[in-house]
């Protein structure tokens, strides 16, 4: 269901139900929540790659799963927890899309932190085409990310939409050629893996708070991540680095 490549700092997962387009049943966010927690807490990873195949990214919920489902089994099942689970991983998460991101794979993708995508990468959320509405976070962090007329198109129509008109909304970051979209997703985790990780954290967790709290408790949060960095040894060594014109070498702690 998912195959899972480290190289130095940076774990490459790719979503493996290709012939199901990565449709995301129960088990595979569960197996995908939990490989994420556990290198949440390995010390040596430091930013992650999540991917699908050419075809898909994936192309939302599992429908066979969802059409068997009764209202009080989404309740005692706690349907979502697994996608709170993901949203809250510390590290930095890179989509790499590639072909469908629809519905539950929109939303995953937006619970990353940064997108790249194929310029043949088609975004949507077509569940209103399905009877329902998104649940994943479809109505609200696509709202926060491309703004109230954007996504009243998107979740009204079902229609999907290019990479070129998501990149131009904001909802991603950039566009590739569809064969170097791993690459580019792979170049930036590397990027950000080589600097000080208790600050890409902070720095994460503070832009994500920009999104749920009011301006002063915002400010207020940043202020104090601000004041804690400065009890980190990679404070210290990328302050001196700079007073001693050199490389700064960050440790992690
Ligand atoms: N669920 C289950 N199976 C799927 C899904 C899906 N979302 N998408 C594709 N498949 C299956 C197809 O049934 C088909 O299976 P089979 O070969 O056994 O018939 C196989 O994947 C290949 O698909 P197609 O033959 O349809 O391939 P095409 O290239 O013709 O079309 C599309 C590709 C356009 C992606 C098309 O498959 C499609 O429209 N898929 C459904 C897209 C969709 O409606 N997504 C939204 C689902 S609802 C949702 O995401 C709600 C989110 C709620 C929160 C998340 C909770 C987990």
């Amino acid at each position: 269901m998912l195959i899972i490549e480290k190289k130095d700092h940076v774990v490459k997962i790719s979503l493996n139900r290709p012939k199901k387009m990565n449709a995301l049943n129960t088990e595979i966010i569960r197996k995908l929540a939990d490989t994420l927690e556990e290198l949440d807490r390995d010390s040596h990873v430091r930013a992650i790659v999540l991917t699908g195949n050419e075809k898909a990214f994936a192309a939302g919920a599992d429908i066979n799963e969802l059409a068997a489902t009764k209202p009080v089994e989404f309740v005692l099942k706690q349907f979502f927890r697994d996608w709170e689970r993901i949203r809250t991983i510390s590290k930095p998460l890179i989509a790499a899309v590639n072909g469908y991101a629809l519905g539950g794979g929109n939303e995953l993708a937006m619970c990353c932190d940064m997108i790249i995508a194929s310029e043949t990468a088609k975004f949507g959320q077509p569940e209103i085409l399905l009877g329902v509405i998104p649940g994943a976070g479809g109505t609200q962090r696509l709202t926060k990310a491309i703004g109230r007329a954007k996504a009243m198109e998107m979740v009204l129509t079902g229609k999907t939409f290019s990479a070129a008109e998501a990149l131009a909304w904001g909802l991603i970051n950039r566009v590739t050629a569809p064969d170097e979209v791993e690459n580019e997703a792979l170049k930036l985790a590397h990027e950000i893996a080589a600097k000080p990780p208790v600050a890409v954290r902070l720095a994460k967790q503070a832009i994500n708070k920009a999104q749920e709290l009011p301006l002063d408790h915002g400010l207020n949060f940043e202020q104090n991540a601000f004041y804690l960095l400065f009890s980190s040894e990679d404070q210290q060594e990328g302050m001196q680095a700079f007073l001693e014109k050199r490389t700064p070498r960050f440790r992690g702690k």
